[in-house]
Formats: structure tokens, C-alpha cells, sequence
């Protein structure tokens, strides 16, 4: 069981993250989820969250008043706060498995220059990018990491074992999969993997992910 607190201006663009297995998740109860509205927490007369910045410089800046206490609504002692940046450590398989073993998250999602570094210094335990490119808010990296992190959580996938043998799980590429027909417009499943000898699968699968991630990912074989 986990719970993830998402505050956004932009609630509405986490919809798809309701679909299908993670949607079934939050109504089994495996999965928390709650989305708010940062706007809803501003004290001004026109639930203003922006301001320019100080010092200059181009566009606005997100003002700490609704950000402190839409944070602190959500703060418990088992929280652990993501600020989804492109200043961020790098997010990762490894790093998901990490985050996975937190009982509660909260994902911060920045707008137009980013957020007052007064929330970060306050609240912020870890600042995180998807990758090395800047986008017009932290949507859609906020979702990645749910999606990334959630199917990890006990009870979430269906199948407890489906992510064991996931690409990155052992630092190879996955090896080719196949499902019925054996033969499609002549193109046919290699032979090996409909004999049942579980063992010749295991080590044509072996083989199959080790040259592919040689090939594809060198970068990805450990040189001990
Ligand atoms: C510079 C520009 C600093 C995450 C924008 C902060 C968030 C990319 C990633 C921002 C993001 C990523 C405002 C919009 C954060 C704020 C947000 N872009 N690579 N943009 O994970």
C-alpha cells in the first residue's frame, strides 16, 4: 500500500494515469493516489501562484505562499517530497525500486521558470529529471515516475512476478517474445520456444538478451 500526493496547477492533465492497471490499483486499494490543485491553496484574491523574479530574468516564477501550504496539508513523518526538475538526479530503474519502498510520496510539479528555492530548501528530498531536456511543466515527469514506481508496489500488477524479469531488472535488455499464431504470413516463432525444454528457453533467452544488450546498450554491461 502506498500513497502519492501529486500537487500540480494542471489536475486534469493526470487522467491518464486512472486508466487501466494503475486505475484498478487505486480502486483495490493497493494504490493511493490524490491530485491537488495548488491554485485552491492561494491566499490571494485572484488565487494568483506566480510572480517574477527577482534579480530579473525572462518568465515567472511559482510564489511559495501555495506551495507551503498545499505541502503542508499533505506532510506527514512518513512523507519523502520529489520536485520533478531538469536540475534533478537522473530517475532510473534503480531509483524507482528505491522509491518504492516509501510508504508515502509527494510530487511537486513546477510551471513557467520553476519554483521559489525557499520550497525546495524547506520541504524538497529529492530534486528528479525524467532526462536531459527542460519541459513546460512537471506533468508529465510526475507521471512517468507514478507509472514507474506504482507498478513495483506490492498488489499493483496483477501478476507479483511479471516485474522480475523486466529489462533493467538484471542490467540486460529483454529478450524477443512471441504469442500465438506459431507461423503469421510465414514468419514463425523460433522453434526453441515451442519445445516445452524449459531449460534450452532459458538459455536461448539468456543468450538472445546478452547479445542484444551487448549490441544495443554496451553501456548497460557491468566491466568488473
Ligand atoms: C528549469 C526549467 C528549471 C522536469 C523549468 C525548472 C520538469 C523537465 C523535467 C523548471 C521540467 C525533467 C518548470 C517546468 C520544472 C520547472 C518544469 N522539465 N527533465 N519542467 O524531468
Amino acid at each position: 500500500m502506498m500513497k502519492i500526493d501529486i500537487l500540480t496547477l494542471f489536475p486534469d492533465s493526470f487522467a491518464p494515469i486512472f486508466q487501466s492497471i494503475l486505475g484498478r490499483a487505486c480502486k483495490s486499494g493497493a494504490l493511493e493516489i490524490n491530485i491537488l490543485n495548488i491554485r485552491d491553496f492561494s491566499t490571494d484574491k485572484h488565487k494568483k501562484c506566480d510572480d517574477e523574479i527577482f534579480g530579473g530574468g525572462n518568465g515567472m516564477l511559482m510564489t511559495p505562499q501555495p506551495l507551503f501550504d498545499a505541502i503542508e496539508s499533505v506532510l506527514d513523518d512518513d512523507a519523502y517530497v520529489i520536485y520533478l526538475s531538469p536540475k534533478g538526479q537522473t530517475f532510473s530503474q534503480k531509483k524507482a525500486k528505491e522509491l518504492a519502498t516509501y510508504k508515502h510520496l509527494i510530487l511537486i510539479c513546477g510551471h513557467y521558470e520553476g519554483i521559489d528555492q525557499r520550497v525546495i530548501d524547506k520541504f524538497v528530498n529529492l530534486e528528479l529529471s525524467i532526462g536531459d531536456y527542460v519541459l513546460t511543466g512537471g506533468e508529465l515527469p510526475a507521471m512517468v515516475v507514478v507509472d514507474t514506481v506504482a507498478r513495483l508496489v506490492p498488489n499493483v500488477l496483477g501478476n507479483e512476478n511479471s516485474a522480475v524479469d523486466d529489462t533493467f531488472e538484471n542490467d540486460l535488455l529483454e529478450y524477443p517474445q512471441y504469442t500465438r499464431p506459431a507461423d503469421f504470413r510465414g514468419m514463425k516463432v523460433p522453434e526453441v520456444l515451442l519445445s516445452g525444454n524449459h531449460q534450452e528457453i532459458k538459455k536461448w533467452r539468456k543468450a538472445q538478451s546478452e547479445a542484444l544488450t551487448k549490441k544495443r546498450r554496451p553501456d548497460l554491461i557491468k566491466k568488473e
